[in-house]
């Protein structure tokens, strides 16, 4: 590798090829070893990246988390670059292919890093690469505040909000036990809450099939073994209970509680524009991932037939996915994973795509990414105008072990600290404790025996 071009051996080269005459950043033949950047404008020593450990650990879950160490003593960031089911995919991916890459680099030079990874690898998007560059991301994020002594929220523009209008989940499989669940949310002052049922006759449904703590931990943490269990799933059966559910939940709850639900992309878009029409009544604060990604168009007939909010795109994994349902306005909530989808640098691009189109964030937020991911969805939050909610877990004292620094929940509102970065770390000592385990989401099938949109 050649030698790191800012700093003398930049300013050297840039004479001797006459770039800096044309005013133009580094483009040359050869290594590509940083962006081209300026000479560093507050007097700081050139930084560089030295070290990429990539930690797999399992406190009650799987994760994957990258920790970029620099040439300043003590100055390291850390990233979540956690894909439930497929680990060690990105731990590989980043091992392997990405760590090579920025050994040497400037960790300041966050947006080009991010272009270089996303567009220089050639094969780019989907969701390996896109949590691999979303765990870098994070991690250079979480220097630059480290640096700058500010934490990430004030990097982006500073607080809009005093904090994240949060939720939670509840379920059960009957109708009381998923009221129970929301009474239990609503005691511990959400305001939002998310309702999930199990369906009659049929052996577990997305969101339900889990232990009674579900709304706690809100995932399958008592479940990462083994191969992945098959759920059945049958539209009709959903169509006829999910619009009861969300009656019994109004006529026990009142109108005051906002109530979410998540379809997990399980229907076609004449069941889908079904269910939001019959779920009109009860207002749905918003109605998650009606239809599979890959059929964006069709959310149209969604949109013809009823008001009904709604939510998607936890399985976007590129700005691109993002753009035909916001800049068509067939979405009223988007919400990218910012560990599925390269982290802050992609994820405020979208949001303020959004912006233009009337458009709320909503960023996925469920156990399966670690707390780096969560605390940069929460500094991104605060710091955008066109915040919406934030989907929230409480986590197990084990993660907290190895990952401290989550952010905090207080009166229905989600939030981090003046911790400068992200407020969150690893405990690589900890971390050793718990090896990583092999695990699956779940899969589903119809009554019919075919596969069926987990
Ligand atoms: C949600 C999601 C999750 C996903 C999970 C898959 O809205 O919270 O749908 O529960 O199922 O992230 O790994
Ligand atoms: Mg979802």
């Amino acid at each position: 590798m050649s030698s790191h071009p800012q700093g003398p051996g930049r300013r050297n080269f840039l004479k001797m090829s006459g770039a800096a005459a044309l005013g133009s950043p580094l483009v040359a033949g050869g290594t590509d070893t940083g962006g081209g950047a300026s000479a560093r404008p507050r007097g700081l020593p050139p930084l560089k990246i030295t070290e990429v450990r990539v930690i797999v650990t399992c406190p009650g879950r799987n994760y994957v988390v990258v920790k970029i160490l620099t040439n300043e003593p003590g100055l390291y960031g850390v990233g979540d670059a956690t894909l439930n089911g497929r680990e060690l995919a990105v731990a590989t991916a980043l091992k392997e292919h990405i760590a090579p890459l920025l050994i040497g680099r400037d960790p300041e030079q966050v947006e080009d890093v991010y272009q270089y990874l996303y567009r220089g690898s050639y094969w780019r998007s989907g969701p390996v690469q896109m949590t691999a560059i979303a765990g870098v991301d994070e991690a250079l994020w979480d220097i630059k505040g480290k640096r700058a002594g500010m934490p990430v929220y004030q990097l982006l523009g500073g607080r809009t909000r005093v904090g994240a209008l949060a939720y939670t989940h509840a379920s059960g499989n009957e109708f009381s036990e998923v009221e129970d669940a929301v009474r239990r949310g609503m005691e511990r002052s959400f305001k939002c809450v998310r309702a999930q049922v199990g369906l009659p006759g049929l052996a577990g449904t997305y969101g339900t099939s889990v232990t009674k703590k579900s709304e706690e931990h809100a995932g399958r943490v008592d479940q990462q073994a083994g191969l992945p269990e098959t759920e059945i799933f049958e539209p009709s059966v959903y169509l006829r209970t999910v619009p009861k559910l969300f009656a019994h939940l109004r006529s026990k709850l009142g109108e005051e509680v906002e109530l979410l639900h998540d379809t997990h992309e399980k229907l076609g878009p004449i069941e889908g524009a079904r269910l939001a029409r019959e779920l009109e009544p009860f207002h749905l604060f918003f109605l998650e991932d009606l239809l599979r990604p890959e059929h964006k168009e069709s959310f149209r007939v969604i949109r013809q037939y009823s008001t009904t909010p709604l939510a998607m795109g936890e399985l976007f994994n590129s700005l691109w996915d993002c753009v035909p349902l916001i800049s068509e306005q067939l979405i009223d909530y988007i919400r990218c994973d910012l560990g599925h989808i390269g982290g802050i640098t992609n994820a405020r691009k979208v949001a303020s795509l959004a912006e233009a189109f009337h458009v709320k964030t909503a960023w996925h937020g469920p156990a399966d990414v670690g707390p780096p991911t969560h605390a940069a969805s929460v500094h991104l939050d605060i710091a955008i105008p066109n915040f919406g909610v934030q989907e929230m877990v409480f986590w197990p004292e084990a993660t907290q072990e190895v990952l401290p620094g989550a952010p905090t929940f207080k009166d229905g509102y989600i939030n981090v600290g003046d911790t400068p970065g992200l407020g969150t770390d690893v405990n690589e000592d900890a971390a050793k404790k718990y090896p990583y385990k092999r695990a699956y989401l779940p899969t589903a099938r119809r009554i019919d025996g075919s596969v069926q949109d987990w």
